[in-house]
């Protein structure tokens, strides 16, 4: 131990004093968002960029990671491609040192999830036509491993989709003709399926009634004892015994 009193000085000897500026040297710092999810079979790429206060250089490394990844030496910035084996949660260290030792940690985890499939729409449009004035509906129907789908819709007019899929649309006077439809469904990794096709708009409906045979089923038998074989020239007519319905008009021809 020295003791100094006042008015005396002392040269020559080191007590292991620093320099303030070198004393108040800082460690790096992250400004990280971190990137917390990666797909098997995609490249995870990650820039935490790390900054340091006192502008020294800084150098990054691993001390903590999966299988695979990578941390470039100088940028910081990580690269990994991780494999289907590789699905599921893992600890990752992220270091950065600067020149003069001062060290900073970032630790993170990262999860692997297997890739996302687009969406695949599975119902077929119906072939139409719609028809002015009366609703015209196509209920989407779409698969995908991870759900949480959402519909889109590029069309005309006051054509909808709701958020099950229901496709809906009134034809107004001015829509007759071929209308265009684009129906997007995206999962929730915004991956996405496209459906597009023709409707044909007719101003008053064009679907044929179908050939009314009903009277045949309404007739009775007047002899249930005689067979209905009915077969040949001769029975061209209605046998006597096969009477219309009661009330009914028959007609033979
Ligand atoms: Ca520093
Ligand atoms: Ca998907």
């Amino acid at each position: 131990m020295v003791t100094v009193a006042a008015g005396e000085t002392l040269v020559g000897r080191d007590f292991g004093s620093k320099p303030l500026s070198m004393m108040a040297n800082r460690a790096p710092t992250f400004n990280a968002t971190l990137r917390s999810t990666a797909f098997a079979g995609a490249l995870y790429y990650y820039d935490p960029t790390a900054s340091d206060p006192d502008n020294d250089p800084v150098s990054f490394d691993l001390p903590v990671h999966p299988v695979g990844m990578a941390v470039h030496p100088t940028l910081g910035v990580i690269v990994w491609d991780p494999t289907f084996g590789q699905i599921g949660t893992h600890d990752v260290v992220l270091r950065a040192r600067d020149d003069k030792g001062n060290v900073s940690l970032l630790p993170f985890q990262i999860t692997v999830k297997a890739p996302n499939a687009a969406p695949v729409i599975t119902s077929t449009p119906p072939a139409g036509p719609a028809t002015v004035g009366l609703p015209f509906r196509y209920q989407v129907t779409a698969q995908d491993e991870g759900g949480g789908l959402t519909y889109g819709l590029t069309g005309v007019g006051n054509m909808a989709i709701d958020g099950n899929g229901l496709f809906s649309w009134t034809p107004v006077a001015g829509d007759v003709g071929t209308r265009h439809v684009v129906i997007t469904v995206t999962d929730a990794g915004a991956a996405r399926a496209l459906r597009t096709f023709d409707i044909t708009v007719a101003a008053t409906s064009t679907k044929r009634r179908a050939p009314d045979h009903g009277h045949a089923a309404n007739f009775r038998l007047a002899r249930p004892d005689l067979p209905l074989s009915c077969s040949g020239p001769r029975h061209k007519r209605r046998p006597a015994h096969l009477l219309p319905p009661r009330g009914a008009r028959g007609h033979d021809d």
